[in-house]
């Protein structure tokens, strides 16, 4: 029988809340096909081990990693506890970069039953990817501080687009509209503000667009796409962004789907035998950690997406058919959906729905 090693690291807040409904989902899951094992090993990275050990994972953590075919996160961040530049740039984005896993594949797709909250679109008309880039950009890490703390401290934050890092995504970008049977590519620019990094991302678009002439494309200022994902999501397909440009506009894409609960993020590398990555978009969420109110279809949404990933597509697909057929239901939701289900009610109605539906092929 197939075995998947998983490292899962429930992080923070929530995540440790969401990332035992997923484990759970998986292990339901396993034993209704019986045609593959899931051997998960737990870490303890987040910013409690942080205050513990001065680091948010051990220095050969990424070592560790490698070994494993998959990574299934929570959340990063405590802020007051550990700084939140120090947690992300100790454990999320390391990881991201160490193993080049350069894409973060974020759909947004209203699920049945659910309202989003866009008065007048429905589930036909939210329903895009957007595709991330993950390594570069304006999370390069370049920059630094001088004459700290005094009154002529400078702070500079580079941004570093490579050719081989824009031109790798927007192809992956197209490949996915092409394998997805979308029509449409959609580049978020700021080239008129932004006249070098932006302009050089515009240009690689138009060539690499010029690969695949059966796709439309076309590219839209930050600040506009911000107002046609709220006006116009019908019109999206495939969308590809920066770094920081899509971390911000797939939170936006969360609430059109009525909660940041709900996206899942797979952070991947298409070509590399590598572990991929993968995490509900949201955050943390100190505030409500615990308290059995956060949603986890956003984490149970990525332990499909790696078991997708993993090539068990016939196992990707029944979760989402779980999930959906709940969420289409109606009847077990949390209070971010409008329901008053605990986080774990959620979970175990999900698992039941895996139990009681056909095999899907
Ligand atoms: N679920 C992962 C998580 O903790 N996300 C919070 C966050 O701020 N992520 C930043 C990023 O995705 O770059």
């Amino acid at each position: 029988m197939k075995t998947y090693a998983i490292a899962a690291i429930p992080g923070d807040g929530i995540g440790q809340d969401v990332i035992q409904v997923g484990m759970k989902v998986l292990e339901a899951l396993q034993e209704v096909r019986g045609d593959f094992r899931i051997d998960f090993e737990s870490f303890p990275w987040s910013c409690a081990y942080y205050l513990e050990h001065g680091r948010m994972m051990p220095e050969d953590g990424l070592t560790t990693l490698e070994s494993f075919d998959a990574i299934y996160l929570g959340a990063v961040g405590f802020p007051k506890l550990v700084p939140d530049h120090v947690s992300l740039w100790g454990l999320l984005l390391p990881i991201r970069k160490t193993f080049d896993l350069y894409v973060n594949l974020r759909p947004c797709r209203l699920l049945p039953g659910t309202k989003g909250i866009l008065r007048g679109k429905g589930v036909e008309d939210i329903d895009f990817v957007c595709v991330r880039e993950n390594t570069e950009g304006e999370y390069s890490g370049v920059g630094g501080r001088v004459h700290i703390g005094t009154p002529h401290e400078v702070a500079i934050q580079s941004i570093v687009f490579t050719r081989t890092g824009v031109e790798r995504i927007m192809r992956y970008a197209f490949d996915l509209a092409r394998r997805l049977g979308r029509r449409k590519v959609t580049s978020v620019t700021k080239s008129n503000a932004m006249q070098h990094n932006m302009v050089f991302w515009d240009e690689v678009f138009a060539q690499v667009a010029g690969d695949y002439p059966e796709i439309a494309h076309e590219g839209v200022h930050v600040d506009a796409m911000a107002a046609r994902m709220v006006r116009n999501p019908e019109t999206l397909d495939v969308v590809v962004a920066s770094n920081l440009f899509a971390d911000i506009l797939t939170d936006l894409a969360g609430a059109l789907q009525g909660s940041l609960g709900v996206p899942p993020s797979a952070n991947v590398n298409p070509i590399r035998d590598v572990p991929g990555f993968f995490e509900p978009v949201h955050g943390s969420a100190p505030d409500i950690a615990g308290q059995g109110i956060a949603n986890p279809i956003g984490a149970v949404w990525a332990a499909s997406m790696m078991l997708d990933h993993l090539g068990e597509a016939e196992a990707a697909r029944q979760i989402m058919a779980a999930i959906e057929a709940l969420t289409a239901d109606g009847g077990v939701l949390t209070p971010d959906l409008g329901g008053q289900a605990t986080t774990w009610e959620v979970g175990d109605a999900i698992c039941e729905r895996l139990r009681v539906a056909a095999p899907i092929s």
